[in-house]
């Protein structure tokens, strides 16, 4: 680990420490996931994008094209296959967030992960916003009936074993596919994201939550909008962090005095951040708690 790494981190630990009423609001992505065994989108050789080659798509991003999906579900269910909660335990950086709840250290989880690893690390739903939705419902893609997680969940295990048309999940009325409410390219967002984002940025709009809200951005490439503007809409005034194995997005086109960058795994970062606030031994509980 480079002193850049320990010192930056200590940076935004000082930040935390210095202002112990002050309340986190993260903004995540798939890179807190990849030492759980997922792979990220957009990683060269390791990223999905690259193992989804295989399937020839049109274009990587086609696997969450609703026309697509229409057409062509494989490419859609191998995913699904891959990412489907319950596979994985959280990661070191997931439980580092939990330790802020139990803290009343977080004020929000914006995450565009699909693997709802932040539930299964035990912080509560109502700090959660999955802005990219979740396998916890379906719906049909005609005529949009809600279904229960388990209809797809079953029809996924049939499919996985022989993936033949008859074994993909199809509506009772209408027949169309049914699909996870995971948020598809040219999809709404779900309307807690927006909720959610307006009441925060409220806070943060007030001259005294300055020291007192600081934005922690982790393991994401900045790629997908509306989440990517997200941290270009914190006010100049509040500290952002970067914790990433890249600097990207507005951390890049448009850095601030006040930005904080951490070019590391999320992991390293995690155990820094843990040991500094005095928060390892807890850390190393939940650890062995998953
Ligand atoms: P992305 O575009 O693949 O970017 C990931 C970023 O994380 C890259 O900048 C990497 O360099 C960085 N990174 C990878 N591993 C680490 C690590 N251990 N520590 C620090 N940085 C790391 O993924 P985004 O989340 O930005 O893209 C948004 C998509 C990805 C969303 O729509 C998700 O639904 C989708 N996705 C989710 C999952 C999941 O749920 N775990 C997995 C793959 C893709």
């Amino acid at each position: 680990m480079s002193n850049n790494v320990e010192d930056a981190t200590k940076k935004l630990t000082r930040l935390l420490l210095e202002n112990p009423k002050s309340k986190v609001i993260f903004m995540v992505g798939a890179g807190i996931s990849t030492s759980c065994g997922i792979p990220d989108f957009r990683s060269p050789k390791t990223g999905l994008y690259h193992n989804l080659s295989k399937l020839n798509l049109p274009y990587a991003e086609a696997v969450f094209d609703i026309d697509f999906f229409k057409e062509t579900p494989k490419p859609f269910y191998m995913l699904a296959a891959e990412l489907y909660p319950g596979k994985f335990k959280p990661s070191k950086f997931h439980l580092l967030m939990k330790l802020f709840q139990d803290k009343n250290r977080l004020q929000r989880i914006y995450t565009q992960n699909i693997d709802t690893l932040e539930r299964e690390s035990g912080v509560s739903h109502k700090y959660v916003i999955e802005a990219h939705g979740s396998f916890a419902e379906n719906h049909c893609t005609e005529c949009n009936k809600m279904y229960k997680r388990d209809v797809f969940e079953n029809k996924l295990k049939e499919y996985e074993k022989n993936p033949k048309k008859e074994n993909l999940a199809r509506c009772k009325e209408c027949n169309g596919l049914i699909k996870p409410n995971i948020v598809f390219f040219g999809e709404d967002l779900p309307s807690r994201f927006f909720e959610n984002w307006d009441l925060d940025l409220e806070e943060m709009e007030k001259e005294s939550s300055k020291e007192q809200l600081i934005v922690i951005v982790a393991g994401t490439s900045l790629t997908v909008y509306p989440f990517a503007s997200l941290p270009i809409e914190v006010p100049k005034t509040h500290h952002r962090a970067l914790i990433n194995r890249e600097i990207v997005g507005d951390f890049l086109k448009e850095p601030r005095k006040l930005d904080i960058i951490i070019k590391s795994h999320s992991d390293e970062a995690a155990q820094i951040i843990a040991d500094e606030l005095g928060w390892s031994k807890e850390l190393d509980a939940l650890m062995e708690k998953h």
